[in-house]
């Protein structure tokens, strides 16, 4: 009898652990990459924000939709797209020097056309335009050339071309049955295109999986992995089936991932090029995105719109080329590293690979020390990675004290080595440290009563998408929000808070209890929405000796509604 069990366990089990292991060794050089480039380029790249006299503020490649443009219009659009200027080398060579290990271009975004020569649909940039060349044909083969892996994203649901494709609902009045349709007759065999045609991909790209039935996601999985196997396919093919996981766009997590994921953020605020758009990241913005994304353990996927001619705008030329100066400094603290094993840390985050540890600084200490808190592993060495400059050191506790020049020798992020024998420990309580304003986070919360962890995403300009993670739901005082945390220093600290309170919310008082003292508070009315948050200092504690101590936040009197709470706020006043 135990044999058979044995034998049924097997045969249930295997498969599982096969397609488990198989999307391991799948994501293994996704795993490394640590850095990627995203390109929306298309037709939109000609209206560039702007469609009849109108500005359309916003993300560039949904003018058609914003501006309820007509397919016949649109075409004569595609018509005069004629990116003369295109060359694939050039935008490898950009994507090479920024460090990126992997790029992923639009090969049909939502407007339907495909930017590739596809015998599905005549509607294509080789068919439909006087360019007549097929830029994803020429970008693989430059790829291909300079060892940087591809992907495409196809929209595999939205298609405002198609009366068959979801969204266009200014011309078309959709049918049941249309999207299958239209899934059958264009969606699979452009994927199939574009999965025969260009060589090895790295993964497919899907986007918006709207209500495709989950069937329908599984037969687009199993159409990648028949052509390539190899190939990735993103979660945003719907219906949890992807081999990673994409999060929002614009979203950064607030913990760390352990499977495979991708942050996406654009370089402006809009993916598709924009005339109207000029809030460009800075160097040291995005170095400190990609520090942060590696320091949770997932891949950071740049953005770039290139313009209707062929050429990417200078501003992401010569960010993502400076970013790529500081990476090559500092390429043994980015690529195939692991998440950081540190609680919150208020001068910046770590990456990690076994026997070291690479301390991001994005914040130089006033004094000469800086403190890695709760280190239980006997350190070998302390080192700057790139001058490779031995640091002086020593332990206070179970805190590593470094010793360091006044100023930061890299400006944008100085990465420290740290290598120590055998397994590493460190503690799982977040410190707050003296000199710096120290975050407590809702993720971070021990949540007791009604107290409810909540995402919000908005828009400020359309389709620039904002993320906030926030504790809500408070009904009276059983419910708390509590933190525990461990302070280095005694001495006076200010608190303050983050918050939006809706002005419909009959709770505004509020206490804060930490180190047997409470501070009671009123909350500000800060308008309607989620997203209107407001700082607010509510006063002064002093932490008697160095050591543990809890934070508890919660509502005065019972009732409905309270702050949505986005952080609280400690520092000293140094
Ligand atoms: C989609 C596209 O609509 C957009 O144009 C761009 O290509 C972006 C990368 O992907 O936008 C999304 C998709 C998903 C969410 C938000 C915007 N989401 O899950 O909240």
């Amino acid at each position: 009898m135990r044999k058979i069990l044995g034998v049924l366990a097997v045969v249930i089990l295997l498969p599982e652990f096969t397609k488990a292991q198989k999307s391991e060794e799948r994501t293994q050089w996704f795993r490394e990459a640590k850095f990627g480039m995203f390109i929306h380029w298309g037709v939109y790249a000609k209206a560039a924000g702007q469609w009849d006299g109108k500005n359309y503020y916003g993300i560039g490649e949904w003018i058609m939709y914003r501006a309820k443009i007509k397919t016949t219009e649109y075409e004569k659009l595609a018509g005069r797209f004629n990116p003369v200027k295109f060359n694939a080398e050039e935008w490898v060579q950009v994507a090479k020097d920024a460090g990126m290990k992997y790029i992923v271009i639009t090969a049909k975004h939502h407007d339907g056309f495909a930017m590739f020569d596809s015998k599905a649909s005549d509607y294509n940039i080789v068919k439909a335009t006087s360019f007549k060349r097929d830029p994803l044909k020429e970008l693989a083969e430059a790829c291909r050339k300079a060892g940087i892996r591809l992907g495409f994203y196809y929209s595999q649901f939205q298609d405002w071309h198609e009366p068959g494709g979801a969204g266009n609902d200014w011309e078309f009045k959709h049918k049941p049955g249309d999207f299958d349709k239209y899934f059958e007759t264009k969606c699979k065999p452009q994927v199939k295109e574009l999965l025969t045609n260009y060589g090895p991909l790295g993964l497919i790209w899907f986007d918006t999986p709207g209500d495709m039935k989950k069937e329908q996601s599984m037969e687009l999985v199993e159409l990648v992995h028949k052509y390539q196997p190899g190939c990735l396919v993103s979660s945003r093919v719907g219906n949890d089936v992807g081999d990673y996981l994409d999060f929002g766009d614009g979203e950064m997590p607030t913990r760390k991932v352990d499977k495979a994921w991708e942050a996406l953020f654009t370089h402006n605020d809009s993916w598709g090029y924009s005339v109207l758009d000029h809030n460009w990241k800075s160097t040291e913005e995005i170095v400190h995105m990609l520090s942060e994304t590696n320091g949770k353990g997932g891949n950071f996927l740049l953005n770039v719109g290139p313009k209707s001619d062929g050429t990417m705008p200078q501003e992401s030329v010569d960010v993502f080329r400076r970013t790529g100066q500081w990476i090559e400094k500092n390429k043994a603290a980015v690529y195939a590293t692991n998440y950081s094993p540190f609680p919150e840390l208020a001068w910046g985050t770590s990456t990690s690979k076994p026997g070291e540890l690479f301390l991001h600084v994005h914040k130089w200490p006033e004094g000469e020390l800086l403190r890695v808190p709760g280190i239980y592993t006997q350190i070998k060495d302390v080192s700057f990675l790139e001058s490779k400059e031995n640091l002086r050191y020593e332990m206070d506790g179970n805190d590593l004290l470094i010793h360091l020049p006044c100023r930061m020798p890299d400006s944008l992020n100085t990465i420290i080595r740290l290598t120590y024998n055998g397994e590493l420990r460190i503690d799982s309580i977040q410190h707050l440290l003296a000199g710096y304003s120290n975050q407590l986070l809702p993720v971070n919360a021990e949540r007791k009563g009604q107290v409810l962890l909540k995402q919000y995403m908005f828009m400020e300009e359309f389709g620039d998408w904002k993320h906030a993670e926030v504790l809500e739901g408070w009904t009276g005082e059983a419910d708390q929000a509590v933190w525990t945390f461990k302070v280095e220093k005694a001495g006076e600290y200010r608190i303050s808070l983050e918050y939006s309170y809706p002005l419909d919310a009959p709770l505004r008082e509020g206490i804060i209890t930490v180190a047997g003292q409470k501070l009671q508070f009123e909350t500000l009315l800060t308008g309607t929405r989620p997203e209107d948050f407001y700082k607010q200092d509510v006063g002064v504690i002093s932490f008697p000796s160095p050591g543990e101590y809890k934070l508890a936040i919660k509502p005065c009197v019972s009732g409905d509604k309270f702050i949505k709470l986005k952080k609280i706020t400690i520092h000293d006043f140094y």
